[in-house]
C-alpha cells in the first residue's frame, strides 16, 4: 500500500470537515480535532488554510492551585461578553489525577448547555510526544472556527506543560499563598513565561508575602526575556473574586500584543511556528525511524554489523539515505 495515497484521500475529507466546523457545525469541529489527535500530518493543510481572529490563553500552573476553578470562573466572566469560547483541557499524563479531572467535570458541568461554549480535553495517553504535535494544530482549528478566546489548560509544572502554553497568545500562571516559595516558581520556569501571574486562593494565609515576592522575582526574571509588562492579579476563584481584574489584565495584554500593528503578536506566533514545526519533524522522524526499523533492510544491516561486514553507524547512514524517502 502506498501511504501517499491514504494521505491525499483523506486530506480531502479533512478539508470538507474542516470547512463545516469553520460554518458552525461543533460536531464537525470534534470530528476535525479528532482527526488532529491521532494523524495530524492529515489535518495540518486544511487546518492552516484558514485564520480567526482569537485570543489564545494559556493557563498553567502547580496542580491543587486552582487552575480548574480558575477556568471555570473566567469562562462565566467571557460568556459575560456574549463572544463564543472554547476551552482545551490538556488533559494530565499522570494517572494519579483521575480524580481532579471527574471535579472538573463537574465543575464544568454548568457550561455545557451553553452553546456560546465548547468544551474538549485532548488525552496524552498512548502518544508518543504525538500529544504536544496536535495541542497547537488544535488551537488554530478551535481559532478557525471562530472562537473569540481560546483557553488551554493544563496540569503540572514540568516542560511538557510548559511546552504547550508555548502556544498561546497570553500565559497566565496560577500560584497560590504558600506553595513553597518564589524562587520555587522561578526554579521550575513559571515565570520567565507568565505574562499575567494569578496568585489564587487569596482568602488564604501568607497572600500579601507571596504577592511581594512574586513582585520581586517577576521584575528580575522579566527584565531580562521580554519587555511586555507584566501583571499581577490576586484572586478567589472559588468567589468569582479578582476576575473582572483579571478580564482586564487580559485585554490589557492583548492590547500590548496589538501595538505597533502587531509586532509582539507576530513575534509569539512566529515563535509558536518554530516550535510547532520542531514538534512535527520530531514525531515525523520518530515514525520514520520505526519505519526503518521495521524494515527487510534493518535486519538486513544487523547480520552485515555481526558479521563484520560493515559498522553500526555506517549502517545506520546508509538506512537513512536509502529507505528515508519511501517511508
Ligand atoms: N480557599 C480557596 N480554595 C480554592 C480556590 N480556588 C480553588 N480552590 C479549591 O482548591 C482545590 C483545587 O482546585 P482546582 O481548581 O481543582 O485546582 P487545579 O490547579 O486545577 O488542580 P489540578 O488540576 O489537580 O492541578 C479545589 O478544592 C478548589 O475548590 C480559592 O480561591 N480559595
Ligand atoms: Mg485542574
Amino acid at each position: 500500500v502506498n501511504p501517499t495515497v491514504i494521505r491525499k484521500s483523506d486530506t480531502g475529507s479533512v478539508r470538507s470537515v474542516h470547512r463545516r466546523a469553520v460554518d458552525g457545525d461543533r460536531n464537525a469541529l470534534a470530528r476535525l480535532l479528532t482527526v488532529i489527535e491521532s494523524e495530524p500530518a492529515t489535518a495540518s493543510p486544511a487546518v492552516w488554510s484558514n485564520t480567526g481572529d482569537a485570543q489564545i490563553i494559556g493557563i498553567t500552573g502547580p496542580a491543587g492551585a486552582g487552575k480548574s476553578t480558575l477556568t471555570s470562573a473566567l469562562l462565566t466572566q467571557l460568556r459575560g461578553k456574549d463572544l463564543p469560547v472554547a476551552v482545551l483541557a490538556v488533559d494530565p499524563s499522570s494517572p494519579y489525577t483521575g480524580g481532579a479531572v471527574l471535579g472538573d467535570r463537574l465543575r464544568m458541568a454548568r457550561h455545557t448547555l451553553d452553546p456560546g461554549v465548547f468544551m474538549r480535553s485532548i488525552s496524552a495517553r498512548g502518544h508518543h510526544g504525538g500529544l504536544a504535535a496536535s495541542v497547537p494544530l488544535a488551537i488554530r482549528a478551535l481559532e478557525s472556527a471562530g472562537f473569540a478566546y481560546v483557553l488551554i489548560e493544563t496540569v503540572g509544572v514540568g516542560q511538557a506543560e510548559i511546552d504547550i502554553v508555548k502556544f498561546a497568545d497570553t500565559v497566565v500562571v496560577v500560584l497560590a499563598p504558600g506553595w513553597g516559595d518564589g524562587v520555587q516558581a522561578m526554579k521550575a520556569g513559571l515565570l520567565e513565561i507568565a505574562d499575567i501571574l494569578v496568585v489564587n486562593k487569596a482568602d488564604r494565609p501568607g497572600l500579601a508575602q507571596t504577592t511581594a515576592e512574586l513582585r520581586a522575582l517577576h521584575t528580575q526574571v522579566r527584565g531580562s526575556v521580554d519587555h511586555s509588562p507584566v501583571s499581577i492579579v490576586e484572586t478567589v476563584a472559588t468567589d468569582d473574586k479578582g476576575l473582572p481584574e483579571l478580564l482586564d489584565a487580559l485585554s490589557a495584554h492583548r492590547d500590548v500584543l496589538l501595538q505597533a500593528s502587531g509586532a509582539l503578536l507576530r513575534e509569539r506566533r512566529g515563535r509558536a511556528a518554530a516550535e510547532h514545526i520542531r514538534f512535527a519533524l520530531g514525531v515525523e522522524m520518530e515514525r520514520r525511524r520505526d519505519a526503518i526499523l521495521d524494515s527487510p533492510a534493518f535486519a538486513h544491516e544487523v547480520t552485515a554489523v555481526t558479521e563484520r561486514k560493515t559498522d553500526p553507524w555506517t549502517a545506520a547512514l546508509r538506512l537513512i539515505i536509502t529507505r528515508s524517502p519511501e517511508v
